[in-house]
């Protein structure tokens, strides 16, 4: 089949581009403004077009040319903190992109059989109710949430208004290879796992906390998120509806820490900062619905982070 994965050489991109592309041909269309033509396993079933989900010329080529069967919409700008600073840029790529491509689809792809897009956990803003359900209270905070939540409307919309297989889910923290640690808005566990990194190999390493370190996520490891993928992809009555991914468990800062420190048998410095402006106090998904497609997770925190370090070759 013919598979596109825009956002393909970024983190979730390219672990599932390298899961399809074993049986399935895969078009990826990113910028490399995040992602990395490495974590991609290049072979002939994969095409790379290095360029942006926001050029509408380049998204209407690939379209017309290929009619694909799946689509994966996971381009993205994934700081929260970027789209604060820039709502006007990061709107075209996180909001409009994604109305382009439905539209594009509808003109021009009648052989497809989905398309998904990545929404985010950041939907539900700070309203404290827990767990999140998929109707739970949604306020979405900041440009990139809002625009995150209007974008899967958008593509429900097209679902019920003109009859285009969609899904959406919603991301809590997904963490893995191929995460880029390098921004202060990366995943936090990519972050952590430099630093030990660094410290394995004798050189100095730190991490800082940002607030009491008491705030917890739910940790959802990458293969888990290319099962539900998969599962969402694979499944009738997924269309039209939106999907919370997670594990629906949740570790605090402190105890992912302390759990590193048990999986690596060394610990770092710590240092405790002022709490990061904007940060959501407690997070985790409740995965009924997903459940309701088979989905179980396989992998707890420490499973997941135990195999995480080992392909970094950490232990
Ligand atoms: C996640 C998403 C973000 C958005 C948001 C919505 C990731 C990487 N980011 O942000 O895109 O969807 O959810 O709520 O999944 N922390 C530290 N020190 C550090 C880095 C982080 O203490 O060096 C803390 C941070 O303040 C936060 C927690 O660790 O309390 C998790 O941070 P994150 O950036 O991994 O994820 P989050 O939940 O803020």
């Amino acid at each position: 089949m013919n598979i596109l994965i825009t956002g393909g050489a970024g983190f979730i991109g390219s672990s599932l581009c390298n899961h399809l592309s074993i049986d399935n041909h895969i078009t990826i269309i990113d910028d490399l403004s995040m992602g990395k033509l490495e974590n991609i396993d290049i072979n002939d079933n994969v095409t790379f077009i290095n360029g942006s989900v926001t050029d509408k010329i380049l998204m209407q080529r690939v379209i017309k040319d290929v009619e694909f069967e799946y689509i994966f919409h996971l381009a993205a700008i994934a700081s929260v903190a970027d789209s604060v600073e820039r709502p006007i840029e990061t709107h075209q790529v996180n909001f409009e992109s994604v109305l382009n491509l439905l539209e594009l689809v509808r003109k021009f792809n009648p052989k497809l059989k989905r398309l998904i897009f990545a929404s985010s956990a950041a939907v539900y803003g700070d309203e404290p109710t827990l767990p999140k359900n998929e109707e739970s209270v949604i306020r979405p905070l900041t440009p990139y949430a809002i625009d995150k939540f209007a974008a899967e409307r958008y593509v429900l919309a097209y679902n019920n208004l003109y009859n285009i297989p969609t899904s959406a889910v919603r991301f809590f923290n997904v963490y893995g290879p191929n995460q880029n640690p390098n921004s202060p808005y990366s995943g936090v566990i990519s972050i952590i796992t430099n630093q030990f990194a660094k410290k394995k190999s004798g050189k100095e390493a730190k991490f800082k906390v940002f607030g009491d370190g008491e705030q917890s996520r739910d940790f959802v490891y990458i293969a888990d998120v290319i099962a539900a993928l998969v599962l969402i992809m694979e499944h009738n009555n997924a269309k039209g509806k939106v999907f919370n991914v997670g594990t629906g468990k949740f570790i605090s800062i402190n105890e992912l820490l302390k759990t590193f420190e048990k999986l690596t048998s060394y610990s770092i410095p710590i240092e405790y900062e002022i709490e990061r402006e904007g940060d959501i106090k407690n997070s985790f998904a409740d995965i009924t619905k997903l459940k309701s497609l088979d989905y179980t997770p396989l992998f707890s925190i420490e499973t997941g982070l135990k195999e995480y370090l080992e392909i970094k070759k950490i232990i």
